[in-house]
């Protein structure tokens, strides 16, 4: 395989790299922690490192260096789609260059090789009870996928750390490769009354993910490429990243280091924001019978805000400006439903809801993230169960949370052990500042 001779040509020299930055740099001061930092979720303390993503707070993100309209425009396209492989970007998170098509379509290829899901983890499925969340159903098939991880075979047998990312990479194509195929099943086994489409051998990853929801508008299959590209990364301090690098740098193989990562996403603050935002959105149709006024609304955000909720698909902890992501998925929104009543919903708010957040004033950021938006594509098509939304967001965040546990390995980053003070230790570091 050309990507794993072209990381081992690669990683000897960001080790190198690597090196002689901590060697001769070592104490150079990257930044300051203060008590509001120590109690505030550890907001832009500056402690990770990661070349695959970084979001500017005003631009947000860029893959490898590329912007999302760069990314979209120039990675190889499958032949008459408007949307990329997300092949090609899996090579470019992975290697650090833009893909050729060849190159793009290897990836595609391994894929299809690695992508039949053992018959246990659909059995784990089927013995769940009938309304458990979707994120816990897809939580536990990939934990169940740890059953084959060659990483922690590899490592029983003895290998030495500068082989640990070669069995990373392999588990981390053998489980990227199957969770269209699991997400499609958890889809059909929970509300298609077990239907489940096979799979089009013809088809790229994220075209046979539509193929396997059944839906059969080509427009969905390049939605699904868009969908999985945009959720990929976003640095790594978010939670599912964090939790994924987390659990990996106790050496844990990559099925429970991704399974940590997807519970972290499950919750309504990150990932899980996306199904909340539809309901939200449905909820405001549906108080107002219609498209509503924009008065309309203000009104409504105004009631969330004061019953102490959250208007879930706005604000962010890093990003100070409207979310690249979303406006990718608008642009799609225009171009392929600009009629759509729940997408006129969609744009009302997005104009009403960043005035009345800046009129609250507590929200940094009042724009749009990339939730606003993903569910009112979804529902389009067709995808009505809003609580699977953020299976498909998990989904994509296996490709960006993978590379970065393939390089975490190569680099030998250690085992996280950030340090914690006492309530009173605090006080004592503000007295002395004080006085
Ligand atoms: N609606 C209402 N209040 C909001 C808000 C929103 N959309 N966004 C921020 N705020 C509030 C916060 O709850 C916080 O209030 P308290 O001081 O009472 O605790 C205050 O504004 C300051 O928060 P912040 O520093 O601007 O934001 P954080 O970094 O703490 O949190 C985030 C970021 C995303 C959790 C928050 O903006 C939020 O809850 N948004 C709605 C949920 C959402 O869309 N999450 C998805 C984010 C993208 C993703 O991870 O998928």
């Amino acid at each position: 395989m050309e990507m794993r001779e072209k990381l081992n040509q690669i990683i000897p020299e960001w080790r190198e790299r690597v090196r002689a930055l901590v060697k001769d740099s070592g104490d150079v001061k990257v930044g300051e922690v203060t008590i509001a930092q120590v109690y505030g979720g550890m907001r832009s303390v500056k402690s990770l490192v990661t070349d695959i993503s970084f979001v500017d707070p005003n631009e947000g993100i860029r893959f490898r260096g590329y912007t999302i309209p760069e990314v979209l425009k120039t990675l190889p396209k499958p032949k008459g789609a408007s949307i990329p492989y997300v092949g090609g970007l899996y090579y470019l998170s992975l290697i650090g260059e833009l893909p050729t098509t060849e190159q793009a379509e290897e990836v595609e290829k391994e894929w299809k090789l690695r992508s039949e899901v053992p018959d246990f983890v659909f059995e784990v499925l089927r013995a769940m009870p009938a309304d458990a969340h979707p994120m816990m159903l897809f939580s536990q098939a990939i934990l169940a996928l740890q059953y084959g991880s060659i990483f922690a075979q590899r490592y029983q047998e003895g290998m030495t750390k500068e082989e640990y990312w070669m069995p990373m990479l392999e588990d981390s194509l053998n489980l990227t490769a199957k969770l269209p195929t699991i997400a499609a099943y958890i889809y059909s086994m929970k509300y298609k009354g077990g239907e489940f489409v096979e799979p089009d051998p013809e088809l790229d990853w994220g075209a046979n993910f539509a193929h396997m929801m059944g839906i059969s508008a080509p427009d969905y299959k390049d939605l699904s490429r868009l969908y999985f590209i945009l959720h990929s990364d976003h640095e790594s301090g978010n939670a599912s990243a964090h939790a994924t690098h987390l659990a990996a740098s106790t050496l844990s193989d990559i099925y429970y280091a991704f399974s940590a990562g997807v519970n972290s996403l499950a919750g309504p603050l990150h990932g899980l924001a996306n199904q909340e935002c539809l309901r939200w959105l449905l909820g405001v149709y549906e108080a107002f019978g219609g498209v509503p006024t924009k008065e309309q609304v203000r009104n409504y955000a105004w009631d969330t805000l004061n019953s102490g909720q959250v208007i879930p698909g706005y604000g962010h902890a890093v990003l100070r400006k409207p979310d690249p992501r979303y406006t990718a998925q608008y642009e799609f929104a225009e171009e392929q439903l600009p009629d759509d009543e729940l997408f006129q919903v969609a744009k009302i708010v997005n104009e009403i809801v960043p005035q009345v957040l800046l009129e609250q004033g507590k929200a940094k950021n009042p724009w749009a993230n990339v939730d606003a938006i993903s569910g009112t594509l979804q529902y389009y098509y067709g995808v009505r169960e809003f609580d699977f939304y953020t299976v498909m967001f998990g989904v994509g965040r296996s490709l960006g949370v993978t590379a970065n546990a393939v390089w975490a390995r190569a680099l030998g980053q250690p085992i996280e052990r950030p340090k914690s003070l006492t309530t009173a230790m605090l006080e004592e570091m503000a007295r002395k500042d004080k006085s």
